[in-house]
């Protein structure tokens, strides 16, 4: 096998007091050993070295020993003063002495080559650095700590267990009453797989919302306010305010957490009867950003109808929740007491995205439908696109057993597409041959260092 290059990369952001350079490979001790003042070659691992890179900083340095390390190579951290040009210049005396600067991921693809972790395991790590909430932390230390791993496991074990019932079942086919005697047990074990496997992929909506923030489609006629009203949720000046109709004409979003949740809201353009090409486009993406949205916030002002979500509804996809909501009230309500009692007999909402009022009714509104589901550590939730895709695949290896099943098949057949089931699993986590390309596309999206 090819002798492995050793790679190094900062492993901390720039602006801090101290700094993290990172290096792994073969050579790794020997390469930071030749920038050191002292000795470190026969340095045992978890051990800490007070060391000086000459002329350029005093530093501490941890020595790790392969198979014990993050990457399972020989690693070393230089953790130096925190500035951009001391962090250059190591890194510097490090490439001239043999070390290549590592790509996106690099560490955690060697980690995963080497067998410290599944690829689920390594997606984590990449979610864990950028969970901005309790709930997408949680799913991503789950996910980590090797929680879907073993669901996955489970349910190969189950796959194995339906093909060797079925391969007994041929042992004794030269006994033609024998061949296909009983098969409840195992149509039983295969909806039980599927109905597992289905649960597993429906998680992925709750979680891909808890990931990337609960899509929120602000939707409405022309000027009732939506702009206004995604700045006003976002506390920031994100979309043009302006008293023209037709203001907004392309989708605005951003994402916001309220009381622990990341929402995305996003703006539209006004929906109306128009000639202009261009507005015309704008409006077509906001009917389909409200169809993809899990909410729709439908905005009015006194006296101006809502708009027909009649072509919201579409068939095989579930209709968004819609939150009614009068926007304006500072120009037709008094005082806000008086606002508070209008809520409770009336389902709409009524707010002033301009004063502010009534906008924590609606948050509370939000969360109401945003029907979070509680995660604890122990729940397998999947967040990832990539898992769900293959294991939609799989739900089609199972339905099609189940056909095969029902038409009473031979147990061969049936064999085939339960290995093919295995094969979408171990797609996952990354068990079977993973292709470079797949490995590429996972890993370009982590950041140097990690
Ligand atoms: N009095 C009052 N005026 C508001 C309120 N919200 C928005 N406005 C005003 O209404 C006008 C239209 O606001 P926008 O937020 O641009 O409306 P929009 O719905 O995004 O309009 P389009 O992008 O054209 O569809 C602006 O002049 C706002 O200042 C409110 O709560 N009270
Ligand atoms: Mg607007």
């Amino acid at each position: 096998m090819e002798r492995q290059t050793t790679i190094c990369a900062p492993a901390t952001a720039t602006g801090g007091a101290i700094s993290v350079i990172r290096i792994s490979g073969p050579d790794a001790v020997s390469i930071a050993n030749g920038i050191f003042s002292q000795d470190i070659t026969d340095a045992k691992g978890y051990t800490l070295h007070y060391v000086r890179i000459p002329d350029v900083d005093d530093v501490v340095v941890s020595v790790y020993r392969e198979p014990k390390s993050y990457t399972g190579e020989d690693c070393v951290e230089i953790s130096c003063h925190g500035s951009r040009y001391i962090v250059q210049t190591i890194l510097e005396l490090l490439c001239r002495r043999g070390c290549r600067m590592a790509t996106p991921g690099e560490f955690t693809k060697r980690a995963f080559l080497n067998g410290k972790m599944d690829l689920t395991q390594a997606e984590a790590v990449a979610d864990l650095i950028s969970s901005t909430n309790k709930a997408t932390h949680q799913m991503a230390m789950s996910q980590m700590r090797g929680g879907f791993s073993q669901e996955l496991e489970q349910l190969r074990l189950q796959i194995l267990h339906l093909t060797s019932l079925l391969e007994l079942e041929l042992d004794f086919s030269d006994h033609e009453d024998i061949q296909f005697a009983d098969r409840t047990e195992i149509c039983r074990l295969n909806s039980q797989l599927l109905d597992k496997l289905q649960s597993l992929a429906e998680s992925f909506k709750a979680g891909n919302a808890l990931k990337n923030g609960i899509p929120v489609a602000i939707i409405g006629a022309p000027n009732v306010g939506k702009s206004t009203l995604l700045n006003a949720l976002l506390k920031e000046d994100k979309a043009i305010v302006s008293e023209i109709q037709g203001t907004t004409r392309d989708l605005i979003e951003d994402t916001v957490q309220i009381e622990g949740i990341t929402f995305r809201f996003i703006d539209t353009a006004g929906i109306r009867k128009t000639t202009d090409k261009i507005e015309q486009m704008g409006i077509e993406r906001s009917i389909r950003a409200a169809r993809n949205a899990q909410i729709v916030i439908l905005l009015s002002q006194q006296g101006i109808p809502f708009p027909d979500i009649s072509e919201l509804e579409e068939e095989g996809h579930p209709m968004p929740a819609i939150i009614r909501v009068l926007n304006k009230c500072d120009l037709t309500l008094p005082d806000s007491s008086y606002l508070y009692h209008r809520q409770v007999m009336n389902q709409d909402i009524h707010i002033s995205s301009k004063t502010g009022a009534g906008l924590q009714l609606l948050t509370d509104a939000l969360i109401y439908k945003a029907q979070v589901p509680h995660i604890s550590q122990n729940d397998v939730i999947v967040t990832n696109a990539r898992h769900h895709q293959a294991l939609t695949l799989a739900i089609e290896d199972i339905r099609r057993t189940q056909q095969a099943l029902a038409d009473n098949l031979p147990g061969d057949l049936i064999a085939e597409d339960l290995r093919h089931c295995i094969h979408h699993l171990a797609e996952i986590t990354g068990g079977e041959i993973t292709s470079d390309e797949v490995l590429q596309n996972i890993f370009k999206n982590f950041c140097v260092g990690k």
